[in-house]
């Protein structure tokens, strides 16, 4: 990319940028919660859209100078509602945790009860954790895994009726299988709960409809726009009709101030790239390397939750290895693999230094990895884990994973 005014002006910054942007050239990415966003998703965020004070929605700002935000804010919302089917978009939310925040604002009151998947077996701090302001804010009763790694229905069912929440949370940031979305459906209308799904990390999947579509089923869905979407840090919120005025309180004057306009106008380049015939490639591409790169970590002789994947990501248990999270984390990240430490259902391990990793595919796969270079990657990982105090050998794994990244490089 041109930084010609930067250099111009701030060489400190620029030469850290620089740095990063190598360091992105050079390595591989395997968080799962992490993509390349495109080049002209990042050309919008520098617009001077970002002037702009916006307070308010389309045709009703607190600030005059609007009605060409306006038309940007508009076609988001167009675009967000034909690659969801959503009858309502809010595309203000700043990123998945305020948007989580505006989500259960809209339908809560401090001390109400809450039913959602637990930190440790997948679910998400926003979840209700008692360090995040969920936890602190609502009553959270959180339901897990079976022995087989997935989400356990019987125990959803049995929580639901016994503790009567008043919402119910599908959604994850660490679990490799389908929602049973109309099941979580059922067992809502049986006790009157809203139905909220937090479907940041398969968005884009769900958009290239490889998942299923929960958007019809649930009330209410929350996804940030930056992990299998592709698009600028940020988040959105959809939900029915009827709950559309309590939701856009909820973002503005609720819980936000001005919305991020250039961030608004990448987000709408972002769904029209997804709404692509190549994002739906893409999109099947991330699954069969997911795929691809879990069975060959079964066959090197690790666990996998669950035993495999249905999306972009899975949970590698280094139990067999003899091995905790941290170390493996830290000798993949000095040959060039990020990856994050990730805890397993019934974790023997404390959280700081858990038993697993989690390995996600969006990254590689928007570099152009195939199935085949998921073998030589599960290997190239293997080896680093095993020698994690071998520095010749994990400089020589360096080596290659620069080589490789090199064959698929990015285009910043
Ligand atoms: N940080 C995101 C993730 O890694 O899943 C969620 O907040």
């Amino acid at each position: 990319m041109n930084y010609n005014n930067l250099e111009e002006k701030d060489n400190d910054i620029l030469e850290i940028i620089n740095r990063e942007t190598k360091r992105q050239q050079e390595e591989l990415e395997l968080i799962a919660s992490e993509n390349y966003m495109s080049l002209a998703v990042l050309e919008t965020l520098a617009s001077p859209l970002a002037n702009k004070y916006s307070e308010g929605y389309s045709g009703k700002r607190y600030y005059g100078g609007n009605h060409i935000i306006d038309e940007i804010e508009n076609l988001a919302i167009s675009r967000a509602k034909e690659l969801f089917s959503a009858e309502h978009v809010n595309v203000q939310s700043l990123s998945g945790s305020p948007a989580n925040l505006a989500v259960y604002s809209a339908f809560l009151e401090p001390g109400d009860k809450v039913l959602a998947l637990r930190l440790d077996h997948g679910g998400h701090l926003t979840h209700g954790h008692s360090v995040n302001f969920s936890g602190k804010l609502y009553d959270f009763v959180h339901y897990g895994l079976n022995d087989e790694g997935y989400v356990d229905m019987e125990e959803v069912e049995r929580l639901a009726k016994e503790h009567k929440p008043k919402m119910i949370v599908t959604g994850f940031s660490a679990y490799s299988r389908d929602f049973n979305w109309q099941a979580f459906r059922k067992i809502a209308d049986e006790i009157g709960a809203i139905l909220f799904a937090d479907i940041s990390h398969i968005a884009g999947l769900v958009a290239a409809k490889v998942i299923e579509n929960p958007i019809p089923i649930c009330d209410v869905v929350s996804t940030t726009t930056h992990k299998t979407l592709r698009g600028p840090r940020g988040a959105i919120i959809m939900c029915k009709e009827e709950f559309a005025k309590a939701i856009d309180k909820a973002v503005f004057p609720g819980t936000q101030g001005g919305p991020h306009n250039n961030m608004t106008a990448a987000k709408a380049v972002a769904f029209k790239e997804a709404l692509s015939e190549d994002f739906k490639e893409y999109s099947k591409q991330v699954v069969k390397n997911a795929q691809v790169l879990s069975k060959e970590f079964l066959a090197l002789g690790y666990d996998v939750v669950s035993g495999g994947t249905d999306n972009h990501m899975f949970i590698l248990d280094l139990t067999p290895k003899n091995m905790a999270g941290k170390e493996a984390e830290k000798a993949l990240e000095y040959v060039g693999i990020s990856v994050s430490r990730s805890t397993i259902p019934n974790d023997p391990r404390p959280p700081f230094n858990p038993s697993g990793l989690r390995l996600g595919t969006p990254a590689i796969t928007t570099r152009g990895m195939k199935e085949d270079d998921m073998k030589q990657l599960a290997d190239l990982m293997n080896e680093a884990i095993i020698n994690f105090d071998n520095e010749d050998k994990l400089n020589s794994i360096k080596e290659e994973v620069k080589r490789i990244a090199q064959n698929f490089p990015l285009k910043y």
